[in-house]
C-alpha cells in the first residue's frame, strides 16, 4: 500500500522498516524484542521477498503477453546455496538493507546470514553450473525456466569422525523456506502404469496395479543483476493424489491411503549423493521421470495458453537437458504429440527434435546411464513402445546408411543387448533432440571423436561445444567485496554485468599501487575467511601463507591423491632439512566422497591423518600445514575462493570435462597450477602461459600411455616418489590403525595407477617448485594473479548463455517494462 511506500529507486518502491517488523511479529507471533536471529532472517528474506513480488509478477505477464520463445532448463540438480545475499546484490537494494533492514537494534548481520542453509541440492559442477545459469538467463532478460527437483534432503553434510568422513542428512528444509512459493493449484499427475514400494533406494514393482503420483510446484524467484527480470525455478515435490481428496478415503482404507502418501513423497525425499557413477537405483528412475513428466505437462500447458498451434512448438519452446538425467523427456513429448495433439509420428519426431537439446557432461564410461528395459516395461510401456519405435526407425536409417556394419549397428542402437537388455540414454539424448553439446573444447572434441563417435559421424551438424562459465554476481561481486570494489573503482564499472571489461586493469599489473592494493584485498579475503572457519569449524589458520586449495568431490580422476602424495614429499624434504627455505604453505583441501565410493572415503582418511602428522611435527612448524576442511558446500567455496592464492586442478588429462571452480579461483586473482584438461586449457590460452602453472600429460599422451604405462618405474627410480609412497604404507601417518591406506598401494601401484598419479608426480613437485620461488617474488605474483583477473571474461556465464541463446535455442530477450 502506499502510505507504506517509503521511497522509489531504481523502479522498485521500497518498503520501509515497518513491513520486515511485521514479518518479525506476525509472522512467528513474537514480540519484536524476543525474536531469534533465525526469525529475523526469515523476516528479511520476506521483506525481500516482498519487494521483488512486482518484478516477479511482472515478469511472467511480460512473457504471457508476448508470447517470446522460452527456454527451459531441466536438471536433476540445482546447487543454489543461500539466496539472501545473492538477492539483494542482483535486486541492487545493499543501501536499502543496510539503512532499514539491519537498522533493527537486536539483530546480528553476520549471524542473520548464518541461518540460511545452504540449498544444497545438487552433487557438484553440473548442479552448480545449472545454478549459474539460472542466474545468466535472468540477468540477460531471456524468458526461462529451470525445472528440478525440490528433495527434502539435499547432498548430505559431511562430518569428520577420527578423521573420516561421516555422512549425516541435510534437512535444510525443517524450517520454513522464506524464498518459495507453493503453488497446489498448478499440481500435475503422473500416473504409472505399476504401483511400486520402495526399500533402500530400490523400489518393487506390483504388477496389475496402476498408481498416480502428483507433482506439486514450489516457485523460487530467480532475480536478474539489476533485478529487471525475475525468473522462476520451479521445483516440484511428490504427493499423492489423495491429499487433495481426503474425503474420498475417508470412509475407506484411512490407514492404507496414509502409508501411499509416505511412499509417494519418497520419490523426491532425497537427492542421490552419487556423482559421476550412477548406481542405478530405480527410484532415481522414477525421480527422473518425475521431473520430466511434470516438466513437461508445466510446459505444454504454457505454450497452449499463449495459444500457440503444435506446429509452433520449436519456435516457442527450446528445453535444455543438463546431462541425461532428464533424457525421458524425449519419449515423453512424443508422447504428449502423438496420443494428446494426435499428430502424425514424422511430425512428432519434427518437433520433438527441433524443440529438445542436450549438454553432456563426462567422458566416463560409468556416468553414462543405462535403464533396464524391465524398468520401463512395468512402470512405462508406453515410453518404451515409443523408444523401441525410434530405434527401429533410426537403425533402419543406419542401415541404409551403412549396410552390413552391423558392429556399428549395436554400438548406436538405443538398446544395449548385453550383459542386460538397457536403454542407453545418452544415444536416446543424442538421437531425440538437434544438438549435443560438450562443456568446454577438449571435451568435445573427445567426445565426439572417442565416446560416441558413430553417432557424430550420424549426425555431425549436432555436435557442438559451449564451454561453461559462472556468474560474476556470485563469484565476485558477492564473494569477494574489497576486490570488486577495487575492480569497479578501476574500470568504471560495468564489468558485473560485462565480464570481459575486467580487461582494463591488465596495464595496471606491473603497476606498484595497483598491485598493492590488490595484494591487501587478498589479504583482506583471507583474514575473512580465517575468522570464518574459526567461527564455524574451529579452525585456526594463519592468513600470511600461501594458501593452496584444492576444493571439488573426491574422486581418482580429479587426483587428491596426487596432491597427498605431493604433500609427503615436501614433508620428507622438510624433515631432511628442516632449514630449506620454502615460503609458508597452507594446503587446503575439501570435498565430499560418494558414501559408497570407498577409495574415495580413504583418501580423506589419509588427508586428514597426513595433517595430523605434518601438523604437529617441528620440522615442518611455520613452513607446511596440511588441513582437510569439512562439509564443503557452496558457501565455503564463497568464502575460501576469494582467499586462495593457488588454485588446483589437476584431474588426468582427458577426464574432466570442464570444471568450473578453475574459472572462480581464475576471477579472484588465483593461479593455476594445472594439467591439459578440460577447461584449465582455454584458462591458459585466456590468462597466457606464463601467468600459469600447466604440467604434466596431455590426453594424447594419456592415451598413448596405456598399455604399457607402468607405476613400479616411478616407485623404484624416482627416490622422491618411493620414500613419500613408503612413508603411506608403512602406515607413518596411521600408527594406531595399520594398514588401512592399502587401498592407496591398490590403486597406486598393484592394480596400475589407472589415472596415472605417479606419471605426474615429479612434474608437479617441480611446478609447486616453482609456485614457491614466485609466491618470494610478491611483485612478479601480483602480476600474474592481476593478469588473471583481467583476462577471465570468456568465463563468465553469460558468456555462455549467450552462445546457448544464439547457437542452440534461437532465444532472445524480452525486456520487462
Ligand atoms: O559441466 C559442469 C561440470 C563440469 O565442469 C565437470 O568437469 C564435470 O565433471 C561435471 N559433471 C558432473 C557429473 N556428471 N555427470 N553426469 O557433475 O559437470
Amino acid at each position: 500500500p502506499d502510505q507504506l511506500t517509503r521511497y522509489e529507486c531504481n523502479g522498485f518502491k521500497f518498503p520501509d522498516r515497518d513491513y520486515y517488523d511485521r514479518h518479525v511479529v506476525f509472522d512467528h507471533v513474537v514480540s519484536l524484542g524476543t525474536a531469534t536471529q533465525r526469525e529475523r532472517f526469515e523476516a528479511v528474506s520476506r521483506t525481500l521477498r516482498d519487494l521483488l513480488t512486482q518484478r516477479w509478477i511482472k515478469t511472467a505477464e511480460t512473457h504471457d503477453r508476448a508470447n517470446p520463445k522460452q527456454v527451459y532448463y531441466l536438471s536433476m540438480e540445482f546447487l543454489i546455496g543461500r539466496s539472501l545475499m545473492n538477492n539483494i546484490i542482483n535486486l541492487d537494494v545493499e543501501q536499502f538493507v543496510r539503512d532499514d533492514l539491519r537498522s533493527d537494534p537486536r539483530q546480528d548481520w553476520k549471524e542473520v546470514l548464518e541461518q540460511e542453509p545452504d540449498a544444497g541440492l545438487g552433487n557438484g559442477g553440473l548442479g552448480r553450473l545449472a545454478a549459474c545459469f539460472i542466474d545468466s538467463l535472468a540477468t540477460l532478460q531471456i524468458p526461462a525456466i529451470g525445472y528440478g527437483l525440490r528433495y527434502d534432503y539435499g547432498i548430505f553434510r559431511q562430518e569428520l569422525s577420527n578423521g573420516y568422513q561421516v555422512e549425516q542428512p541435510d534437512p535444510w528444509l525443517t524450517r520454513p523456506d522464506p524464498w518459495e512459493v507453493s503453488r497446489p493449484g498448478e499440481s500435475v499427475t503422473v500416473p504409472l502404469a505399476s504401483a511400486f514400494e520402495v526399500h533402500a533406494g530400490q523400489i518393487t514393482v506390483q504388477r496389475g496395479k496402476s498408481m498416480s503420483l502428483l507433482g506439486v510446484p514450489f516457485d523460487r524467484p530467480v532475480v536478474g543483476y539489476g533485478g529487471q527480470t525475475v525468473n522462476t525455478l520451479r521445483l516440484w515435490q511428490a504427493a499423492t493424489p489423495d491429499v487433495f481428496d481426503f474425503g474420498e478415503f475417508s470412509g475407506g482404507d484411512f490407514f492404507g491411503a496414509v502409508s501411499n502418501r509416505v511412499l509417494a513423497e519418497s520419490i523426491t525425499r532425497v537427492l542421490y549423493p552419487d556423482d559421476s557413477t550412477p548406481r542405478g537405483q530405480s527410484l532415481r528412475f522414477l525421480q527422473e521421470y518425475f521431473l520430466v513428466r511434470c516438466s513437461l505437462a508445466d510446459i505444454i500447458a504454457r505454450f497452449r495458453k499463449r495459444g500457440n498451434d503444435w506446429s509452433a512448438l520449436p519456435d516457442k519452446v527450446a528445453v535444455q537437458l543438463n546431462d541425461t538425467h532428464p533424457a525421458m523427456a524425449v519419449p515423453e513429448l512424443m508422447r504428449i504429440l502423438l496420443d494428446i495433439a494426435h499428430l502424425g509420428w514424422n511430425e512428432a519426431w519434427n518437433l520433438t527434435t527441433r524443440t529438445l537439446a542436450y549438454t553432456n557432461h563426462t567422458l566416463l564410461p560409468e556416468a553414462l546411464e543405462k535403464w533396464p528395459v524391465g524398468l520401463f516395461e512395468s512402470l512405462l510401456p508406453r515410453h518404451l513402445e515409443i523408444i523401441y519405435e525410434i530405434n527401429r526407425r533410426f537403425l533402419d536409417d543406419v542401415r541404409a546408411k551403412h549396410p552390413g556394419d552391423e558392429e556399428k549397428l549395436a554400438r548406436v542402437s538405443l538398446i544395449e543387448e548385453s550383459p542386460a537388455r538397457r536403454v542407453r540414454m545418452a544415444n536416446l539424448a543424442i538421437v531425440g533432440t538437434h544438438s549435443t553439446n560438450g562443456v568446454a573444447a577438449i571435451h568435445t572434441d573427445l567426445l565426439r571423436s572417442k565416446t560416441v563417435a558413430d553417432l557424430a559421424d550420424l549426425f555431425p551438424g549436432r555436435f557442438n561445444n559451449k564451454t561453461n562459465g559462472v556468474t560474476p554476481r556470485r563469484w565476485l561481486q558477492l564473494a569477494n567485496p574489497d576486490l570488486a570494489k577495487m575492480l569497479t573503482d578501476a574500470t568504471g564499472g560495468g564489468w558485473v554485468t560485462d565480464l570481459p571489461r575486467l580487461k582494463g586493469i591488465d596495464s595496471l599489473a606491473t603497476d606498484a599501487g595497483f598491485q598493492k592494493k590488490f595484494l591487501a584485498a587478498k589479504r583482506g579475503a583471507k583474514v575473512r575467511f580465517v575468522d570464518w572457519i574459526k567461527a564455524t569449524a574451529g579452525i585456526e589458520l594463519d592468513p600470511d601463507t600461501l594458501f593452496d586449495v584444492q576444493i571439488k568431490r573426491i574422486h581418482e580422476y580429479k587426483r587428491q591423491l596426487l596432491n597427498a602424495v605431493q604433500c609427503v614429499v615436501w614433508y620428507n624434504r622438510l624433515r631432511a632439512n628442516p632449514k630449506l627455505d620454502v615460503p609458508p604453505r597452507t594446503v587446503l583441501v575439501a570435498g565430499k566422497a560418494a558414501p559408497a565410493y570407498h577409495l574415495a572415503k580413504v583418501i580423506i582418511k589419509l588427508f586428514t591423518s597426513i595433517a595430523g602428522v605434518v601438523n604437529t611435527d617441528p620440522a615442518t612448524r611455520g613452513k607446511l600445514r596440511v588441513e582437510f576442511l569439512p562439509n564443503y558446500s557452496c558457501t565455503l567455496a564463497e568464502h575460501l575462493i576469494p582467499a586462495a592464492d593457488v588454485s588446483e586442478q589437476i584431474s588426468t588429462a582427458g577426464y574432466e570435462a570442464s570444471g568450473t571452480s578453475n574459472m572462480k579461483f581464475m576471477m579472484n586473482g588465483a593461479l593455476t597450477v594445472g594439467t591439459r584438461d578440460g577447461a584449465n586449457i582455454e584458462i591458459a590460452e585466456e590468462a597466457g602461459e606464463e601467468n600459469c602453472f600447466m604440467f604434466g600429460l596431455t590426453a594424447e599422451q594419456v592415451l598413448a600411455s596405456r598399455g604399457w604405462y607402468a607405476p613400479y618405474w616411478h616407485y623404484e627410480n624416482e627416490p622422491e616418489t618411493g620414500a613419500a609412497l613408503d612413508l603411506i604404507f608403512n602406515n607413518h601417518f596411521n600408527p594406531d590403525e595399520p594398514g588401512i591406506f592399502e587401498p592407496v598401494r591398490e590403486t597406486l601401484l598393484t592394480k596400475g595407477d589407472y589415472y596415472m598419479h605417479l606419471a605426474d608426480l615429479g612434474a608437479y613437485v617441480r611446478t609447486q617448485e616453482a609456485v614457491a620461488a614466485l609466491y618470494r617474488d610478491t611483485s612478479a605474483w601480483a602480476k600474474k594473479a592481476i593478469h588473471n583477473v583481467a583476462r577471465s571474461g570468456k568465463f563468465s556465464s553469460d558468456r555462455t548463455i549467450t552462445q546457448y541463446a544464439d547457437e542452440i535455442w534461437g532465444a532472445k530477450p524480452c525486456p520487462v517494462e
